[in-house]
This record gives structure tokens, C-alpha cells and sequence, in this order.
């Protein structure tokens, strides 16, 4: 990471929430790796972002990889959390919007994780939009994802950002992806289909002054995508099950993603796998234009 900098290679920056609570323990390093080595294929060093010893990392060595994969208690930072948990020196994974935050800080301009926050079904009653939002509004990267975490509200957290002026760019598609799901009902204002393009919309966001992030909406690959319906009885049958056992808080999504895989056969842990590979191997492609330009 440091020769990279030193050397003004493209660099992308890696969320590391997944790796402390999206993914099962035994998949942690073997994915880490493989991202490493998707983003090494699209041109570009990769630096994954999580709390250790009281420091913002930006980058990781080998040893501190284990670390944070192993931490028996690793917390999740969001960027409410930032200050508080560096305070306390604890191992942390970082969501979008605390990665995104020192990302920017730290003048890396793109960022892959798997899929953003979003505002969830029951935001009438729960109130709960996820900070990743808000973060997306101020944050000056570009965020390669495949859509928003399968159980919120896609349609809302569509809105929200619109609302809020915060870019959608579909790759090579017109639709919101779906997160295990390649197209949904939602169309995207703007779509590009070669590199070239979405770095030229990319500047002209930041020539007009545009100082927020830019979402970048890469589907998963199809071999691993998912039916929407499948997924959708999925995510209703795991919902039943985690309030008949009385999950919530932050448990749900861990429950949720361990049901959902069980009762797929794996199939949306492959799924999950392969769109992280997909988006830091475009965070890196992109990253490799941006330089270029
Ligand atoms: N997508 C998933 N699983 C996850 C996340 C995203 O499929 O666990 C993580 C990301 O780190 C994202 C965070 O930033 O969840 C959002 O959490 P919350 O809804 O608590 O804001
Ligand atoms: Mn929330």
C-alpha cells in the first residue's frame, strides 16, 4: 500500500465490515484474498479500511488481516461510531459509511464493498435509514456496489439518494441491481457501458463541483445471480425465522444472511462471493481510467 502511494499507483479501498460480521469466519481470509488479487487484475493496489489499536488502517499487513478476521469481539464501526471506538483502541470493521469517510480522507478516490445501507421496510415504525446514506452525500469517492443489502427498502433508499443528489451509475445496466439479483424494476437515470464513459461522468460530477460520492451499480455476475423470486421468498421465509426467535438489533443481518444461505444451499453465499470479486475488479479498473485521464 505505502510503494503504491509512493508511487501514485491506483488504489482502491476495500469496506471491512464484510469481513468482521458479513461473512462466515471460515470464508474471511480466503475472500480477502481473492479480492486482493481481483483488484491486483484490474490494475490496482487494494487497501482494506478497518479500526486496529486505536488507528483508522488503511491497508493491512498480512498479520493485521488475521487480526481483524479473528478478533473474537471485533466491533462494526459506522461513522457515528468513529471516534468513540478509535478511543477505545478495539478491533473494528468498518461499513460503507465509515470506510467512505476515511477513504476520502486519506485522498483515495474509489471504493468496492458488496452492498450499501439503505432505509428499511419498516421505516414508518423503525425510523431506521442507514448512515451509509448520508455518508454517500459527502464523501468525495466513487463506491462500487451491486445494489443495497438485500432486506431494505430498494425503492426508498432509490429515492433517498435521489433526493439528496447522490448519483447512480448502472454498469452495463439500466436497472438498480439487486444485490444476489441482476435487474430490478428500478430504472437509473444514467448507465455506461465502457470504462472510458463512466470515468468522463465521473470528472464531469467533479467539474461541476460535485463533492459527494458517485455510486457506481454493478450487478452480479450471471453465472452466480440469483431469481428474484427465489430471493424474495428467501428474505421472507429467514424474516419469519428470526422474529419467531426473537433476533433483532444487530444480529439480524448476520441471522438473516446464515438462513438465507442455508435454505439456498449455498447458493447466496456463491452469490455474495462473486459480486464482491466483480465490484473490486471494477473499483480497479475504474481507478486505473481515472488515473489515465
Ligand atoms: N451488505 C450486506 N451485508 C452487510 C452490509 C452490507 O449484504 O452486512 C454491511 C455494510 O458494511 C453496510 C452496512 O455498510 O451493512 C450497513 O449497515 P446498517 O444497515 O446497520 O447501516
Ligand atoms: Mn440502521
Amino acid at each position: 500500500m505505502r510503494a503504491a502511494r509512493q508511487r501514485r499507483r491506483p488504489i482502491v479501498a476495500l469496506e471491512s465490515a464484510v469481513f468482521t460480521h458479513g461473512l462466515p469466519v471460515a470464508e474471511r481470509l480466503p475472500v480477502a484474498a481473492e479480492l486482493e488479487e481481483a483488484a491486483r487484475q484490474g490494475g490496482a493496489t487494494s487497501a482494506v479500511i478497518a479500526l486496529l489499536d486505536g488507528k483508522a488502517r488503511v491497508g493491512l499487513s498480512p498479520a493485521q488481516l488475521q487480526q481483524l478476521v479473528t478478533a473474537p469481539q471485533a466491533g462494526k464501526c459506522a461513522r457515528g461510531d468513529l471516534g468513540w471506538l478509535l478511543a477505545q483502541r478495539v478491533v473494528a470493521g468498518t461499513t460503507v459509511s465509515a470506510t467512505i469517510h476515511i477513504a476520502a480522507a486519506a485522498g483515495i478516490d474509489v471504493v468496492a464493498t458488496g452492498g450499501i445501507g439503505g432505509v428499511h421496510r419498516d421505516v414508518a415504525e423503525s425510523f431506521d435509514v442507514s448512515p451509509d446514506l448520508i455518508e454517500l452525500t459527502r464523501a468525495r469517492v466513487v463506491l462500487v456496489c451491486s445494489g443495497a443489502k438485500t432486506i431494505v427498502d430498494l425503492r426508498k433508499t432509490l429515492e433517498f439518494l435521489e433526493t439528496h443528489a447522490v448519483p447512480v451509475i448502472g454498469w452495463r445496466t439500466r436497472t438498480l441491481p439487486g444485490f444476489y439479483v441482476r435487474e430490478t424494476r428500478l430504472p437509473l437515470r444514467a448507465h455506461a457501458d465502457t470504462l472510458a464513459e463512466l470515468a468522463r461522468a465521473v470528472q464531469s460530477y467533479r467539474a461541476t463541483g460535485y463533492a459527494g460520492a458517485i455510486v457506481v451499480a454493478n450487478p452480479v455476475p450471471s453465472e452466480d445471480a440469483l431469481p428474484e423470486d427465489e430471493v424474495e421468498r428467501l428474505i421472507a421465509e429467514s424474516l419469519r425465522q428470526a422474529a419467531e426467535q426473537g433476533v433483532h438489533g444487530q444480529a439480524v443481518t448476520p441471522f438473516l444472511l446464515e438462513a438465507m444461505n442455508q435454505r439456498s444451499r449455498g447458493a447466496t453465499l456463491r452469490a455474495n462471493k462473486a459480486l464482491l470479486r466483480g465490484n473490486a475488479r471494477l473499483a480497479a479498473q475504474l481507478a486505473v481510467a481515472l488515473r489515465r485521464r
